[in-house]
C-alpha cells in the first residue's frame, strides 16, 4: 500500500501529538518537604506516611530533613525554589520567622502548603493551606480526663515540647486553661524535654530530685518524653500510672500499650498519618481548585477503657 505525501504527514503529525502528551502524562510531579528532623516515633510515623504515599503515587518527592534547626529547613526551601518544584510542604518547627522565606516562594509562584504545625504571619496569603491536628483541642482533651479522673486535685510536673513550636505552645497553653476549672489542681514545675524521649527522662529526673515526693501528675507534651518520664520514676522506685499518673499526647503504639499495661493513664492522640491528605490537596490546589484553608485531623483519646482493644488497629 502506498502513503500519499499528505497522509504521511497526518500520521507523522499524530505521532508528534501523541509523544507530546504522553511526555506531559509522564511527567511527575516534583514536590519538596521541609521536614522538622527525627525526633520523635511520630515524627518518623509522618515522614513514612509522606515517603509512602509519594511513591505510590510516582511523586518525586525532595525530602528535606532539618534536624531540629530552622535554618536548615529555610535552607530547604531556597533549594526547592531554585530546583522549580510543584509545590513545597512546610512542617514548621516553630511558630515565627518564615515570613522573608514564604514571600521568595510566592513570588516564585510556587504553592506552599503548610504542615502538622502551625506558624504565626501577618500574612496568610504566604500559604496555600494548613493541614494538621489541632493542638488546642489535644490540651483541653488531656485537661478535662484528668481534672474527672483524679477528682480535680493534684501536683502536675509538665513536659514541654520544642520551645516556640505550635504543639508545645498550644498545647500548654490549653491545659493551663483546661485545669483553671479545678482549683487544687496544680502545675507545680514545668520545663522543655523538647519532644525527646532522652528529654523526657532527663527532665524527670532533676524533677524528682528537686520536688521528691511532691509530684502525683506528670503531663507530657508528647509520648516519646512521657516513656523517658516512666524509666526515670521507675529508677526513683516509683510505679508510674499508679504513684504518679500520667496523661500524654500522641497516641503512638508505644504509648497506648503503656497505657494498657496501666504505666500511662491516658493518651490524647495526634495522627501523624497524612501523606494522602496532603498530595490531595496538592493535586486540587495545582488542577486550580479551592481547597480549606485549615483541615484539622480527628484525634481520638485512650485510657484504661479502651487502649487495650485498640492496640491491634494502631497503624503508628
Ligand atoms: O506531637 C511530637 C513531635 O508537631 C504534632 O511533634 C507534632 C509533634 C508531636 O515531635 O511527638
Amino acid at each position: 500500500m502506498k502513503y500519499s505525501p499528505v497522509f504521511k504527514c497526518f500520521v507523522a503529525g499524530v505521532a508528534i501529538c501523541a509523544a507530546v502528551l504522553s511526555s506531559a502524562a509522564d511527567k511527575k510531579l516534583k514536590i519538596g518537604f521541609a521536614q522538622t528532623g527525627a525526633e520523635s516515633a511520630w515524627r518518623t510515623a509522618n515522614s513514612d506516611s509522606m515517603k509512602a504515599e509519594a511513591e505510590k503515587r510516582g511523586i518525586d518527592l525532595k525530602f528535606s530533613d532539618g534536624q531540629g534547626k530552622q535554618e536548615n529547613q529555610i535552607r530547604a526551601v531556597r533549594s526547592f525554589i531554585t530546583q522549580r518544584v510543584d509545590a513545597i510542604v512546610l512542617a514548621p518547627l516553630v511558630e515565627t520567622g518564615w515570613d522573608n522565606v514564604l514571600r521568595e516562594a510566592k513570588r516564585a509562584k510556587i504553592p506552599v502548603i503548610i504542615t502538622d504545625r502551625t506558624i504565626q504571619t501577618t500574612d496568610e496569603s504566604l500559604f496555600v493551606c494548613f493541614i494538621g491536628s489541632d493542638f488546642f483541642e489535644e490540651g483541653r482533651m488531656a485537661a478535662d480526663w484528668l481534672g474527672k479522673a483524679t477528682g480535680g486535685k493534684g501536683r502536675i510536673v509538665e513536659l514541654q515540647g520544642t520551645p516556640g513550636s505550635a504543639p508545645a505552645n498550644d498545647r500548654r497553653k490549653a491545659f493551663a486553661e483546661g485545669i483553671a476549672k479545678f482549683p487544687e489542681l496544680k502545675i507545680i514545675d514545668s520545663q522543655s524535654g523538647d519532644f525527646r524521649r532522652a528529654g523526657g527522662k532527663e527532665v524527670m529526673e532533676a524533677f524528682l530530685k528537686k520536688h521528691g515526693k511532691n509530684i502525683d501528675i506528670v503531663y507530657a507534651h508528647n509520648d516519646d518524653m512521657a516513656l523517658g518520664a516512666i524509666q526515670a520514676i521507675e529508677a526513683a522506685g516509683l510505679k508510674p500510672g499508679t504513684d504518679i499518673k500520667i496523661v500524654s499526647i500522641d497516641a503512638i503504639k508505644e504509648g497506648v500499650q503503656a497505657v494498657a499495661d496501666g504505666k500511662i493513664n491516658c493518651v490524647v492522640e495526634c495522627n501523624p498519618l497524612f501523606g494522602p491528605k496532603v498530595y490531595d490537596t496538592i493535586e486540587a490546589i495545582l488542577a486550580g481548585k479551592e481547597v480549606p484553608k485549615k483541615a484539622f485531623n480527628k484525634d481520638e483519646l485512650f485510657d484504661k477503657t479502651n487502649a487495650a482493644a485498640a492496640l491491634p488497629k494502631r497503624q503508628y
